[in-house]
């Protein structure tokens, strides 16, 4: 062979590589409704990083914070049709549509990150993901969580009944819902990214929130008062579109399973130790910030209990396993 026929050869042979790699490249989109500021958010972006480099280049990620793509109720529909590929979306969003997964919101079932953590890999909880491709369209990869939920309000609450018919901000879903009904609160239910302009406006003078929102919304702003109750965890799922998963094989669904499964694991010990730094932040901006246990809601947490244990036998299972943490 002579030097230009091989030189021409060696060109083809690299032209046809860099073809079949970029025709292989899939790039998945993934969207959040927290901003990119969120522990979510960067939890997204490393796994990101992890599937293209672990996939050898053949898949990339892109993620969409701050619900550039929509609502969580609209992506979950984009994720069913496979105009979206993945979440990381709140459990709230998707017990919608999984009625069973608002037993993990039940009051005090975990006493911080890392118990709700092992409680959520637990098996009553796991199994709550082998749900979902049924009743929602998507796979379940696994979950995280966010910090132990907490009432910021705009008024002095010193005991439950100040809380009474004050406009509280809650996420929207039925647990949450009846949980501040119970308190005797007007629930205004709102995504994250509203919260902030309604607590300025007025629109609401309280928000059920977590410490991480309080700091990365600038919450602190427009008020002064932070009950930390850590009533509520507050979980993560990862999904996938049930139509994007089968069209992967096996070691590309393990794969981004596994990837997905150790950012959002990550989320607990991330909080556990932020928390109080967080908290210290937030005081700094002349907040108060009370601590307050079960104590302070009285008879409430067992109306709840009374009405979620008749909505669904999960939560007896759930109270079971988090009884053996
Ligand atoms: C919420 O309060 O609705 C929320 C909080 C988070 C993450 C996502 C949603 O930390």
């Amino acid at each position: 062979m002579n030097k230009t026929r091989f030189g021409c050869r060696a060109l083809m042979c690299l032209l046809l590589v860099v073809l079949t790699s970029v025709a292989g490249a899939r790039e998945l989109k993934l969207g959040l409704i927290v901003p990119g500021s969120h522990a979510w958010s960067k939890a997204a972006e490393t796994f990101g990083e992890d599937l293209e480099k672990q996939s050898g280049g053949e898949y990339s990620v892109a993620v969409f914070p701050a619900g550039q793509l929509g609502s969580e109720a609209q992506m979950l529909q984009q994720l069913q049709t496979g105009a979206l590929d993945m979440a990381f979306m709140t459990a709230a969003e998707v017990a919608n549509r999984v009625p069973d997964l608002g037993a993990l919101f039940a009051p005090y079932l975990a006493e911080n990150v890392m118990e709700a953590d092992r409680l959520l890999n637990g098996p009553t909880a796991q199994a709550l993901l082998e749900e979902l491709p049924r009743k929602a369209g998507v796979v379940g990869l696994g979950y995280g969580v966010a910090g132990m939920r907490l009432m910021l309000t705009a008024f002095p609450a010193e005991d439950v009944q100040g809380i009474n018919d004050h406009k509280i901000r809650i996420t929207p879903f039925p647990p949450v819902q009846d949980f501040y009904r119970l308190l005797g609160a007007v629930s205004t239910p709102m995504p994250v990214t509203d919260v902030y302009d309604a607590l300025a406006n007025g629109q609401v003078d309280g928000v059920d929130a977590d410490l991480e929102l309080v700091w990365k919304l600038r919450l602190y702003e427009r008020a002064k008062t932070v009950l930390r109750s850590n009533h509520m965890m507050f979980p993560v799922v990862g999904l996938i579109s049930a139509r994007t998963w089968s069209q992967l094989d096996q070691d590309d669904r393990d794969l981004i399973r596994t990837l997905t499964r150790k950012r959002l694991a990550e989320l607990a010990p991330y909080y556990q130790k932020s928390q109080a730094e967080t908290q210290a932040q937030i005081e700094a901006k002349n907040v108060k910030v009370i601590e307050v246990g079960l104590d302070f809601f009285g008879d409430k947490l067992d109306q709840w209990e009374e009405l979620w244990m008749k909505k669904t036998p999960v939560l007896g299972e759930l109270r079971g396993e988090a009884a053996e943490l």
